[in-house]
């Protein structure tokens, strides 16, 4: 009996029970059947939840590239691994092979060892959405190094705090990089970011625009020159299974952002499994998945799970409203893309224009629709099915974090059924539990908490880079002897989970605990409304009340505000309760944003507040301008 792959409802329940009650022989299956290694491990897993302590496959030896790409050769090797659709859609696009792809990584992996980068050494890519991203990161993987990727959209603080916490000695970066009508400067962001650190050895530097840059022979090379000439093959490196494959920084509401290390083999595992069984693939499927691959969705659906796969998988390095809002859509006419997966803050800003734009294309093509990084709302999930599914393609609403490197907690295309705004049940391998305050279990269905997991799974993040005790305190400590995922959920009647929100954005309202996510739920329904964000502030009745910053849709700027405010709070009252109507409402252009969609409700909670001057870690804010106009108009 293999486990790589769910067939049915009932089986997801027989898997689902094999892997709790046999959890070694359960991932020891699917490691042995579907994985190619140097060596067998000796062990199927070891932990100390209390103390952080988690290993997979103990002494394994293997190298990622080696299952991503090598082993598809003899099938795959002229099958497209790599659609890559430029920024200007008259640039041609470019299919990479298999093949080609095993060219391009081995030259770069020859490349990055020729400037003295080493197994175990860190290289920071600071690279816009170009092959040059994917096939850097695994070249470092081919030869041990950890790639730490900084979203290319990050200031020079963002870069400089990261190379200086991994100790990155090379960064590779472009000359720049298209984005709609601008172009970033990429290079020029580097400089700024690394003057005066002596760390630094090397800046490798990709051309993209072909503009000017400052350029330092000390310490920047062209990395065109050394590609041309470097060897076309490469011998992987043979990595152990709990050697880290890569960091990447997740934000924290308080301090520095949090360097997140994972591991080799517990990380390819199961990203690969969750690829096949989430998204339900197929041989000749194409997948989209328009997250960036500087943030943890990248990592793992854009390259890693879909390499692992044998999959196609589309880079697209613009933005959705470039040159017209129709681009998504004409990228999945032009590719007959069959997935595509994306962010609900995506859906909400495809949904403000015109259907028409939706409407000229043809979207047969696609087969599964995927949501990911914050809580769909109803409407925009209703929209999603109705205009791009069009009632024939499951939505996946998929919850995970960067720390659990693969999703958890998602229907599985055409097995699981859908319901809106719920992620609906744990995948094999993922014990998710409901705690109380009282650090106990909550049992039976219809009830909330705080979402845990108590026992760990292959790709669980290991550390935080150079901070271990930071780790254990961050997700071992509130709820001892589970993982605490900062998230709380409800269950409902049939065991379905619905996220309600971060657990430091419940508002407790006249006793009431109240997530703010179904009542940013019920505010969007309006007509009127694009996004929402609702926060709590004291009040001297109610211990505390609610306050919503509210963005409009162009067609609903001109409405009457009064009457706007009325309806949303009516809106509420229907949808919700009237417990959560809404003590004040601001009209804002836009909401602040992490780079990854993420509206960054911390930064409300202080305004909100009147606590102006300290707004935690804002370095992976996207559009900081907001703000400023937000806070002077607060009420
Ligand atoms: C993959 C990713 C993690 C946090 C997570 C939760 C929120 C992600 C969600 C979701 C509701 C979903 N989140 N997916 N909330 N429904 N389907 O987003 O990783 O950037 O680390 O964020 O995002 O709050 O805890 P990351």
């Amino acid at each position: 009996m293999s486990y790589y792959k769910i067939a049915d409802l009932e089986q997801y329940f027989k898997h689902y029970k094999k892997s709790v009650r046999e959890p070694r022989k359960f991932w020891g299956k699917i490691a042995e059947e579907n994985f190619i290694w140097y060596q067998a491990w000796d062990k199927v897993f070891e932990f100390d939840m209390g103390k952080g302590d988690i290993k997979w496959f103990l002494n394994g030896k293997l190298n990622i590239t080696k299952n991503c790409i090598d082993r598809h050769l003899s099938k795959r090797g002229e099958k497209t691994a790599i659609i890559f659709e430029p920024n200007n859609p008259s640039e041609e696009p470019q299919h990479i092979s298999y093949n080609e792809l095993y060219t391009r990584v081995s030259k770069t992996a020859n490349v990055l060892k020729s400037l003295g980068v080493k197994k175990g050494d860190r290289v920071c890519i600071y690279l816009p959405m170009i092959p040059e991203l994917a096939v850097t990161m695994l070249a470092c993987a081919r030869i041990g190094a950890i790639h730490s990727v900084i979203f290319a959209g990050f200031s020079d603080a963002a870069i400089r705090s990261r190379v200086e916490d991994c100790g990155a000695k090379v960064i590779v970066t472009s000359d720049g990089g298209f984005r709609g009508e601008k172009t970033i400067k990429t290079k020029e962001v580097v400089d700024k970011a690394i003057e005066g650190l002596t760390s630094v050895e090397k800046v490798l530097v990709v051309k993209r625009t072909n503009e000017p840059v400052s350029f330092n022979n000390k310490i920047d090379v062209w990395f065109d020159e050394l590609y041309e000439a470097a060897e076309a093959s490469n011998i992987a490196e043979i990595m152990d299974s709990e050697e880290p494959l890569f960091i990447l920084y997740t934000s924290g509401s308080t301090g520095k952002p949090k360097g997140m290390v994972h591991s080799t083999a517990g990380y390819m595992i199961q990203t690969a499994y969750t690829f096949q069984n989430v998204f339900d693939y197929k041989e000749g499927d194409i997948f989209w998945c328009t997250a960036d691959l500087g943030w943890i969705t990248g990592h793992s659906y854009i390259l890693y799970g879909a390499l692992l796969n044998g999959a196609t998988t589309v880079i697209f390095e613009g933005i959705p409203t470039y040159p017209n809002p129709s681009r998504y859509w004409d990228i999945i006419d032009k590719y007959q893309v069959t997935h595509f997966y994306t962010a609900p803050t995506a859906i909400r800003s495809l949904m403000t224009n015109d259907y028409s734009y939706v409407a000229s294309h043809n979207l047969t093509s696609l087969r599964v629709l995927g949501s990911v990084g914050e809580p769909i709302n109803e409407e925009a999930w209703h929209w999603f099915n109705d205009f791009i599914g069009k009632k024939r393609c499951p939505i996946v609403d998929t919850w995970w974090q960067t720390e659990t490197g693969s999703i958890m907690i998602s229907p599985l295309a055409c097995i699981t059924p859908t319901k809106p705004t719920y992620a609906t049940l744990p995948l094999p391998g993922i014990q998710t539990v409901l705690m109380d305050e009282k650090n106990n279990e909550i049992l039976g269905n219809q009830v909330m908490g705080s979402l845990c997991v108590k026992f760990p799974w292959p790709s669980i993040a290991r550390t935080i880079w150079g901070d271990h005790e930071r780790f254990v305190k961050t997700y071992f400590s509130d709820f001892p002897g589970t993982y605490f995922t900062g998230d709380n959920a409800l269950r409902d009647e049939v065991g379905y989970y619905r996220i309600t929100g971060r657990a430091d954005d419940v508002v407790i309202v006249s006793g009431h605990n109240l997530g703010t996510a179904p009542i940013e739920d019920a505010i969007n329904h309006h007509p009127a409304v694009a996004e929402s964000a609702v926060v709590g502030f004291p009040h001297d009745i109610k211990g505390n009340a609610l306050y919503g910053f509210i963005s409009l849709k162009k067609e609903g700027s001109t409405r009457d505000r009064d009457n706007l405010k009325k309806e949303i709070n009516q809106l509420i009252a229907d949808h919700y309760g009237p417990i959560g109507k809404l003590d004040k409402i601001q009209f804002v252009d836009d909401l602040p944003k992490t780079r990854s969609g993420k509206i960054l409700r911390r930064v409300l909670r202080s305004i909100a507040l009147n606590q102006l001057d300290n707004f935690g870690d804002t370095s992976t804010m996207i559009n900081p301008e907001v703000v400023s106009s937000i806070i002077e108009n607060r009420l």
